[in-house]
């Protein structure tokens, strides 16, 4: 079976997992030669980052971490045993930005990223070659090659009759995600194309599925990649999301700053009618919906069906995979 995965980091990164379980694919390496199941990940480069002169690809390596049995579980972020002897060097130097913290190991990734784009690699080329080390056992497809990244338009705090736009990375880590966002803005996705092999991955998926990531910055993100939504509209598989949102709550991170900044209540019934149905509006695109158990959400021309959406450990996240995929109308 052929499943694509719409992912940003840590909550998509944890919903792959539960894919893998939920096709019989082992926790960490490669699948066993002769497998039937092709997992494909098409992850958010929203968040990329040029820092101290490296490119950073925060969920691209969250999800890479995660699979490959490196990510450090409590952060969310970078390797595990982590050393911070090259940050504390930075620091001592005063050099800028010293609000974000890049790790010892995991700046080989970034070293080894950054010299191959310098010599003319695409990402998506990048990104196979370190996953050769980590074995994910999913495909890692960035959304796109060519640089996209979201920025937040804040007040200037320098000027308040002014605006500004900072890079997500400065809103989210230096800021904490507390300075109102007016905006929040793919930049250069309107010339941006999707990576090679996304479209074909959508187009021959038998499912395809909205993991219960940030529906602005991870999904929202990737959806902004022209072509991308059309091939989901288009695609035979059924598109079912799975919410974020539990109890009126995102689980973890400041993802409902981001939801209030493009006026979508933090309600899985609001960010469902967000995504919008692919039967019966001309721009949607889920077939199904699944909600935390107990709540009653309507989303009109969505199947919405509520099931356990914890993913408290990897059988509670096979489980929630299952039931997305039946609801997409695949048997595992
Ligand atoms: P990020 O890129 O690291 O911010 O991670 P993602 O965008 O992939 O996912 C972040 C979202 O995951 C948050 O908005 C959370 O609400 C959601 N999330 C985290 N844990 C869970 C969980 O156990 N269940 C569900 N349904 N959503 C979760
Ligand atoms: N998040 C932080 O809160 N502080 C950091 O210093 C930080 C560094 C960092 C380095 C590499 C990386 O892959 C991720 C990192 N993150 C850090 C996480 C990241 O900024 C965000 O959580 C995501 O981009 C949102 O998905
Ligand atoms: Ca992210």
């Amino acid at each position: 079976m052929k499943v694509v995965v719409v992912v940003g980091g840590v909550g998509g990164a944890r919903f792959l997992l539960g894919v893998k379980a939920a096709l019989g694919l082992p926790p960490t390496g490669a699948p066993d030669a002769g497998s039937e199941h092709e997992v494909t990940a098409l992850v958010n480069t929203g968040d990329d980052v040029w820092m101290h002169g490296l490119r950073v690809c925060p969920d691209l390596d969250t999800c890479m971490y995660t699979l490959g049995g490196g990510i450090d579980t409590e952060r969310g972020w970078g390797q595990t045993d982590e050393t911070w002897s090259v940050m504390t060097e930075l620091q001592a130097y005063n050099a800028d930005p010293t609000w974000f913290s890049l790790g010892d190991k995991d700046v080989a990734t970034h070293l080894i990223r950054s010299r191959m784009i310098r010599a003319g690699y695409p990402l998506s080329a990048v990104t196979e070659a370190l996953c050769n080390r980590w074995q994910p056992g999913v495909r890692l497809l960035p959304m796109s090659d060519d640089r996209v990244e979201t920025h937040v338009v804040v007040d200037d705090p320098e000027d308040e009759t002014k605006r500004k736009a900072i890079h997500f990375q400065e809103w989210w880590v230096r800021h904490r995600a507390e300075l109102q966002a007016h905006s929040i803005v793919p930049v250069g996705a309107e010339e941006a194309a999707p990576a090679p092999g996304t479209l074909e991955a959508i187009a021959e998926a038998d499912a395809v599925l909205f993991a219960p990531s940030n529906p602005v910055v991870s999904i929202g993100s990737v959806l902004s990649v022209p072509g991308i939504r059309e091939a989901l509209r288009k695609t035979e598989a059924g598109v079912v999301g799975v919410s974020p949102i539990i109890g009126g709550k995102v689980l973890r991170g400041m993802g409902d700053a981001c939801l209030s900044a493009i006026g979508v209540e933090t309600s899985a019934e609001a960010v469902g009618a967000h995504y919008g149905s692919r039967q019966t509006s001309d721009e949607g695109l889920l077939d199904g919906w699944l909600v935390h158990s107990g709540e009653r959400v309507d989303v009109p021309g969505v199947a919405v069906r509520a099931v356990p959406i914890m993913m408290s450990d990897v059988d509670a996240t096979a489980q929630m995979a299952r039931d997305a995929l039946e609801l997409a109308g695949v048997q595992v």
